[in-house]
């Protein structure tokens, strides 16, 4: 089976992020881990639309940025082959999806076994999929939040790492209550990649290790404020 790897922390964990939109959580990233004294480095970002605010954000911090249109190529196949070839010549330690919206392939989550994180707006495995918010309210739950996990075959289903609670509010719309997911979001993406980064965290057989602890089903779990 997979080992865990051990990092080399003499040097810093190079991270690859993968985006879509507005990059909310990459800029989150840079303001935490991008100062230089940390652990992590954000070397390259990578969006599949080329109108991703979110390069832009990353052109401010002085990080290269790449587009592969996914419209181009014949195929998810196609597309994530040339999107492993075009994130390795970064060589990172570590892989991120921050509002990257296109359904990876066994092939592309196998060869980041370990080093592949998500970060989903629902208390999984809650809400699996698209437009968590409105399902939610429309669904009556008191509690929604968010997840990092280690991707896996299964969509949204691999191995969480760390949950913040967030409380459904009366008069919540889907764009209210998104707007209190994304503070939270901000916290635990970064606390997760700042683990990864300090080899503090990996993939076990049963699931995500924290400090040589597995930390259950369902990972770090941060209470509603
Ligand atoms: N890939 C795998 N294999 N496993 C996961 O857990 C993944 C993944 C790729 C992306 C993010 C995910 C989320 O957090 C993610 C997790 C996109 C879709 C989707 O339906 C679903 C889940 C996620 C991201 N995408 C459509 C598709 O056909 C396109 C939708 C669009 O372009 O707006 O790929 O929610
Ligand atoms: C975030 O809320 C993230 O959890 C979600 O998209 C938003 C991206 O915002 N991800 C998904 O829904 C993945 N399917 P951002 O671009 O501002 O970080």
């Amino acid at each position: 089976m997979h080992e865990v790897v051990k990092p080399d922390l003499r040097r810093p964990c190079d991270v690859v992020v993968l985006l879509s939109g507005a990059g909310g959580n990459l800029q989150a990233m840079i303001d935490s881990l991008q100062d230089g004294s940390g652990p992590g480095r954000i070397r390259a970002v990578i969006s599949n639309r080329a109108d991703a605010y979110g390069l832009e954000r990353a052109k401010s911090a002085g990080i290269e940025t790449r587009v592969l249109d996914h419209k181009v190529y014949e195929g998810r196949e196609a597309f994530d082959t040339a999107l492993i070839e075009l994130i390795d010549t970064f060589t990172p330690k570590l892989v991120v999806l921050a509002g990257f919206m296109r359904i990876l392939t066994p092939g592309f989550v196998r060869h980041y076994h370990g080093r592949l994180l998500n970060i989903h707006p629902s208390l999984l495995p809650l809400y699996k999929g698209l437009h968590t918010h409105q399902r939610v309210l429309e669904s009556g739950d008191a509690e929604h939040g968010c997840s990092v996990h280690f991707v896996t075959e299964e969509l949204d289903g691999g191995p969480l790492v760390v949950q913040a609670v967030v409380s459904v509010e009366l008069h919540d719309t889907p764009a209210t209550l998104a707007q209190r997911v994304h503070a939270r979001e901000h916290l635990i993406y970064p606390l997760a990649i700042r683990w990864f980064a300090e080899g503090r965290l990996a993939l076990g057989e049963h699931g995500a290790i924290l400090d040589g602890q597995p930390l259950g089903p369902s990972g770090h779990l941060i209470p509603a404020i």
